[in-house]
């Protein structure tokens, strides 16, 4: 579909004035295109005013007090916990645990529920997309007890095989973990039947969504996976703080993954005793602030809607399609535009990845060039390296048009 097909269902131009380092000019005279979102995102003046709120008026340890700001302070972060369950559509408030980030769910799963529940000869099943975070806390769970780890392959546009990876699920299938939107293919797996399939075989899933929930309507119930992990930094919110999406029975079951202040009912010289949900998987002072400033990202994302970001990302990455085709001897990464997220990873042949990123820095324009904490993936695709631009709903078509030229001079002078 042409991108003039498209309607273009929210205004980037107005909600640009929401966002003070957007009018930022680089290198004496460029205007700052932030074409690096899916590294992480920017903050609108509403997340950093109710971050300086917290800090001038309302501001306390959680839970311990039994003072005024100590309340106040308890009752924002439970009102953000409250906020980011309705948000990905969560049964229940003791099922949102909040982490430092993504990195750290997919840990604590595999060590909590992985250590209890996997053992040798057991199977872990991964795609051959995934992000290191959902990659190295499997590997190491399956050093510590003799599991074994199965790759489910993509094809060449960097989609799933799906009759691949149901192959590989059996009765030794334990855990499937799979991210709902690749960070370099900008590939959107279809999570529903990925559990599914999982289901068949009693296996449990987990879905990294770091790469999703900022970007379409989540319901972790329609998904009816285990686990869902994601970051607050990748949704306008702060950096520190992330979200572990647990089912109830699960979660109830598994032991705290860190020990320490919070997570405990009782303490004795003996032992301890831990604390329920969700306080048990919280060891230590959490992520007060950045908690409350995630609650404040969400309220502002819940008023434009994210089916209407959804939407002005699909428009934004045809038009970013559409440009490194007219740029010629591009080699794009990912599946067609009708099952791809706002993410667009290319080559320019005979030109660095780095050395493109360097060069559109110098117009102004941020992207990401790498591998992206993906290098199997990277091997498989058969580069050592990708330059990345990816989107969020406020980037402009004219911010392309940017892209477009300096992404056009870079080639000139490379291969000149
Ligand atoms: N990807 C990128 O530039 P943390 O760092 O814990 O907030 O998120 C880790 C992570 C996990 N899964 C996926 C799919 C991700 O994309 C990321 C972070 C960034 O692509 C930084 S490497």
């Amino acid at each position: 579909m042409g991108i003039a097909e498209i309607a273009n269902p929210l205004d980037p131009a107005t909600l640009r004035g929401d966002f003070p380092i957007l009018e930022s000019v680089l290198h004496g005279d460029q205007p700052l295109v932030y074409l690096d979102n899916a590294a992480t995102t920017q903050r609108p003046r509403q997340v950093i005013d109710a971050i300086v709120d917290v800090y001038e008026k309302r501001y306390a340890n959680v839970h311990r007090g039994i003072h005024w700001l100590s309340d106040q302070s308890t009752d924002l972060y439970e009102e953000a916990r409250e906020k980011v369950r309705q948000f990905i559509g969560a049964a229940h408030r003791d099922e949102i645990i909040f982490t430092p980030g993504t990195t750290e769910g997919v840990n604590l799963v595999a060590r909590s529920w992985g250590d209890t529940n996997v053992g040798p000869g057991d199977e872990i099943v991964l795609t051959e997309m995934e992000h290191h975070s959902n990659i190295v806390p499997w590997q190491q769970l399956a050093e510590r007890r003799e599991a074994i780890i199965r790759w489910a392959p993509i094809d060449d546009a960097g989609e799933l095989i799906l009759e691949e990876f149901e192959k590989l699920l059996g009765p030794r299938t334990k855990m499937v973990a799979v991210t709902a939107v690749s960070n370099v293919l900008g590939t959107i797996n279809p999570v529903r039947e990925i559990v599914a399939k999982a289901r068949d075989v009693g296996a449990c899933v987990l879905v990294d969504a770091a790469q999703s929930v900022p970007h379409a309507v989540t319901d972790v119930a329609a998904w009816g996976a285990d686990f869902v992990a994601f970051s607050g930094h990748k949704m306008l919110g702060p950096t520190g703080v992330g979200v572990l999406h647990g089912r109830r029975e699960l979660l109830e079951a598994m032991p705290p993954f860190l020990g320490g202040g919070s997570m405990i009912r009782r303490v004795k010289f003996e032992g301890f005793e831990p604390a329920d949900l969700p306080s048990k998987f919280e060891a230590g002072t959490p992520p007060i602030v950045p908690a409350i400033g995630l609650g404040a990202a969400i309220d502002y994302l819940q008023q434009i809607g994210l089916a209407a970001i959804a939407q002005h990302e699909r428009i934004l990455t045809a038009r970013a399609l559409e440009v490194l085709e007219e740029i010629g001897q591009v080699r794009v990464f990912g599946p067609p535009l009708a099952r791809r997220a706002g993410i667009v990873s290319f080559t320019i042949e005979g030109v660095h990845a780095h050395d493109v990123a360097q060069l559109l820095d110098r117009a102004g324009v941020a992207v990401r060039a790498g591998h992206h904490c993906t290098m199997p993936l990277h091997k498989k695709l058969g580069v050592a390296a990708t330059s990345r631009a990816s989107f969020y709903f406020y980037n402009t078509l004219a911010e392309l048009d940017v892209f477009g030229e300096a992404l056009a001079g870079a080639k000139r002078v490379f291969r000149r």
